[in-house]
């Protein structure tokens, strides 16, 4: 029989994803959207699957009355919960608002499963910032948490709670610890997107200088596209359990530019130190970034790098598009944007 996905997040980059995904491997997918004064559907069209998805208006601040109506309604087999307040500069600005909906949101919505039918499986988009100041490298399922933000803590209270609902109501509850994973869908305030975005439109003469924060934090970067796979074989599982998902290489915001760049057909050189420090294309002499305090966190997660042997060893999961890959895919979406525009 047809199975029945419900997707928190749908306008987001891995709703998005997730939704083609499942809608490939036949279910049914409704998907929660908030109400906006402006339609934000680029992503479901892109992928060309806004017409198949079943819209529901749908927000994670509004009672658990809300979701037992359409869980009621739509007969759901699986949960995933992806919608989140997910930027982790502007939870320094609105800790509050980010931990009602990051983490307030998600006990609304295990109330609505424990009330509605506890066979209900559900999946959280856990977080590798939950990880922090890191206590051990690479990081895994066992290493301490260290959140260093309000996002963190926040992503930090939604996994301790799902987790408590697994082994105090036998929910059938799975979190994701994902690391970080982008794609063309990706915000264009985030940092990979804000290079591909930035250094294709300066390409195409239609912007100056890309102005970045830290260049040495480092990520474990990865393919949105991958990871969302990742997330459905969670729920396939008999029990359900907590999985990291990552490359287990990271770099640094200095080299994604570096790489991004050179496929652009610069030479990057670099100049000065600190706030002062500039990126130079040395073909042309032309500075094309400049470091700008103030993209600077008030915290900063220096280095994730994570392990996924547990995934890779229960689930059968594993990357398979590499960094050089992902910078090129990305590199290739945004020149094609910028040309158009
Ligand atoms: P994203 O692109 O920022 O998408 C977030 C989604 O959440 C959007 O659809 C947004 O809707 C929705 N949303 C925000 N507030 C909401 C609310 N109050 N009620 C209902 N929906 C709301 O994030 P993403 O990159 O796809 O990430 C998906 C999830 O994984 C998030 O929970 C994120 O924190 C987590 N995560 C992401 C990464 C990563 O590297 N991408 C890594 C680990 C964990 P609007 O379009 O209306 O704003
Ligand atoms: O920053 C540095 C910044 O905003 C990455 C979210 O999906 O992944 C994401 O969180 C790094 C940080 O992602 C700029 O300081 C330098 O060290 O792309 P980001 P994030 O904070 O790692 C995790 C796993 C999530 O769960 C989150 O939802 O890059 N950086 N210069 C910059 N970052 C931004 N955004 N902009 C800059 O100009």
């Amino acid at each position: 029989m047809k199975k029945t996905a419900f997707i928190t997040g749908i306008t987001g980059q891995d709703g998005a994803y997730l939704a083609k995904f499942l809608l490939e491997k036949g279910y049914r997918v409704i998907a929660g959207r908030r109400r906006l004064s402006t339609a934000n559907y680029w992503r479901l069209e892109y992928l060309d699957i806004l017409d198949k998805v079943e819209l529901v208006y749908f927000d994670l601040t509004e009672g658990a009355t809300g979701t037992i109506r359409l869980l009621e309604k739509y007969n759901i087999n699986e949960f995933y919960n992806l919608a989140a307040q997910s930027f982790v500069d502007v939870s320094f600005d609105q800790p509050s608002h980010t931990n009602e909906i990051n983490y307030i949101g998600v006990i609304k919505q295990l109330e609505a499963i424990r009330s509605v039918d506890k066979n209900i499986r559900f999946y959280q988009a856990s977080s590798s910032e939950m990880y922090g100041k890191v206590m051990e490298i690479p990081q895994k399922e066992t290493t301490p948490f260290y959140p260093r933000s309000p996002y963190a803590v926040s992503k930090l209270s939604a996994h301790w709670i799902v987790c408590n609902y697994r082994e105090s109501h036998k929910l059938h509850a799975s979190s994701g610890i994902l690391f970080n994973h982008e794609s063309p869908l990706r915000g264009e305030e985030f940092v990979t997107r804000k290079i591909t975005d930035s250094l294709a439109q300066i390409k195409c003469r239609k912007l100056d200088t890309l102005r970045l924060g830290n260049l040495e934090a480092l990520r474990d970067w990865g393919y949105a596209a991958d990871y969302v796979k990742g997330m459905w074989m969670m729920l396939q599982q008999e029990k359900p359990d907590d999985y990291v998902l990552a490359t287990g290489k990271t770099c640094s915001v200095r080299e994604f530019c570096e790489k991004a760049a050179s496929l652009l057909g610069y030479h990057l050189t670099w100049k000065g130190s600190k706030d002062q420090e500039i990126g130079i294309d040395t073909k042309t002499g032309k500075t094309i970034i400049k470091v700008d305090p103030k993209f600077y966190r008030p915290a900063e997660v220096d280095i994730l790098c994570g392990d996924s042997s547990k995934a890779r060893e229960v689930l059968g999961w594993s990357h398979t598009t590499d960094l050089d890959k992902l910078v090129e895919i990305m590199v290739e979406a945004d020149i094609k944007r910028a040309e158009k525009t």
